[in-house]
């Protein structure tokens, strides 16, 4: 049971917090795209007493002594993740999706090299080259975007902008973009400008583990991840490779006979720990590995499929409601709805959502006339309540409820209306109750 009685009694304070946020939780309703709930035996492996140990370095090979426990963990994580997505290598160590994505910018990057990545303002994710993070302020940066008519990316675009730029390393992938990437189309031009290609699935991982979207392994050089989000893991980053192969920077490394040059993995491995991470997380990793297994189970298949559906079935009744859905419609977990046309910004929409039970995140839209901080859209997704046992008809009927909040912002009623909604809110939400949530309440 998650009593967390000594936390209450030698804490209230923080125990209160968590309190709280488990009757939120519990009561209103989780439409963020990147977040989800996970088991209660993911998180009772990332409560455990793994969080006690040091383990720099990898299984068998470890800089501390007492690793035996730990590295079955380790071992089992990345088992399950090469099954998991039929990859030759993996590592689970770091921290977070932007340490992964670090790890390999840093592995096959120069600094002042040219990248290539999703605008952070189409869709992208920060680490793709943002002039705000290391991606953008340590390599040169160029940035490709989607079409202003349909939302989708150009590939023509990017080809040209591939051509021009001669980048070492294409990155495809997003936070906000409900359109599959074309990874083919991807590894052809990285091919003809020599440039690697790096997929970032932090959002879709789960639904391609589930073989509901299309496996990216075989069109890329690299593959990261955030564990946390479609994959139902703990907060997390992992990276894979499909195929090894030797490192293109020719680092060598000395043999008995000579010298070879370091295998990508070896380099890898390297830049994850000492390069930029020092212990691992070992609860988090026992987690990561709690987490794989589930997601090998053919419930997860399920789920995941169940996760693209409610997507659909909310889209469709977006779109039926006059909403401006970006790329017009979705293929895989969440939407983006630009909300020009209802006379509403992000921000506030947000606000009046939460102040109705839902938790939604402004967003920017492609070409967006607002700054990151209002914006002109708001994120939705169906990982979170798809995990709670919602389907199409609930997904259809927030969709509609949405649409209250949504339609009444301007109006004299607007407090009155969110109220109403926050109590249908909680009723649908306790009828699917979060499986190991109860205890605490
Ligand atoms: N913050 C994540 C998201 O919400 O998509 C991306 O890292």
């Amino acid at each position: 049971m998650m009593k967390h009685d000594i936390l209450k009694m030698q804490d209230p304070e923080v125990f209160a917090s968590i309190t709280g946020e488990v009757r939120r939780q519990t009561e209103t309703l989780e439409l963020i795209a990147s977040e989800n709930f996970t088991s209660r035996a993911v998180m009772e492996a990332c409560g455990s007493v793994m969080t006690n140990k040091y383990a720099e370095g990898y299984p068998g090979k470890r800089y501390y002594g007492g690793c035996e426990y730990v590295d079955i963990a380790e071992n089992l994580a990345r088992d399950r993740a090469k099954q998991l997505f039929g990859c030759e290598y993996v590592n689970v160590q770091p921290h977070s999706g932007s340490s992964a994505n670090m790890a390999v910018l840093f592995s096959v990057l120069k600094p002042g090299d040219p990248i290539m990545g999703l605008d952070l303002s189409h869709g992208g994710h920060l680490t793709h080259g943002s002039s705000v993070n290391f991606s953008g302020q340590l390599f040169d940066a160029h940035s490709y975007g989607v079409d202003r008519e349909t939302g989708i990316i150009d590939m023509n675009k990017v080809e040209e902008m591939a051509m021009q730029v001669r980048p070492k390393l294409i990155i495809a992938g997003a936070s906000a973009y409900s359109q599959g990437f074309d990874l083919k189309a991807f590894r052809q031009i990285a091919d003809k400008v020599g440039a690697l290609l790096m997929a970032d699935v932090a959002h879709p991982a789960g639904l391609m583990a589930a073989g509901v979207m299309p496996n990216p392994m075989e069109h890329c050089h690299f593959v990261t991840t955030t564990t946390h989000k479609t994959l139902r893991g703990p907060r997390g980053g992992m990276i894979m490779m499909g195929k090894d192969f030797e490192n293109p920077l020719g680092i060598t490394i000395k043999t008995k006979t000579g010298s070879r040059v370091k295998m990508m993995s070896e380099v890898m491995d390297a830049e994850v720990m000492p390069g930029i991470q020092g212990g691992p997380l070992m609860h988090i990793i026992a987690g990561k590995a709690v987490a794989f297994g589930e997601a090998l189970q053919p419930e997860f298949k399920v789920y995941a499929q169940q996760v693209k559906d409610n997507a659909a079935a909310m889209a469709a009744r977006f779109l039926g409601l006059g909403y401006h859905i970006v790329s017009g419609g979705t293929k895989n977990h969440l939407m983006l709805l630009d909300l020009r046309n209802k006379e509403v910004t992000g921000k506030v929409a947000e606000n009046l959502l939460h102040d109705a039970g839902i938790t939604v995140n402004k967003n920017m839209v492609p070409f967006d006339d607002k700054s990151p901080f209002v914006t002109s859209g708001i994120r939705v997704g169906t990982p979170a309540m798809t995990t709670r046992g919602m389907k199409v008809a609930e997904s259809e009927q927030i969709a509609g409820l949405i649409d209250r909040v949504i339609s009444a912002a301007n109006q004299p009623d607007i407090a009155d209306v969110c109220k109403q909604v926050k109590a249908e809110i909680r009723e649908l939400c306790l009828s699917f109750p979060l499986d190991g949530y109860g205890p605490l309440i």
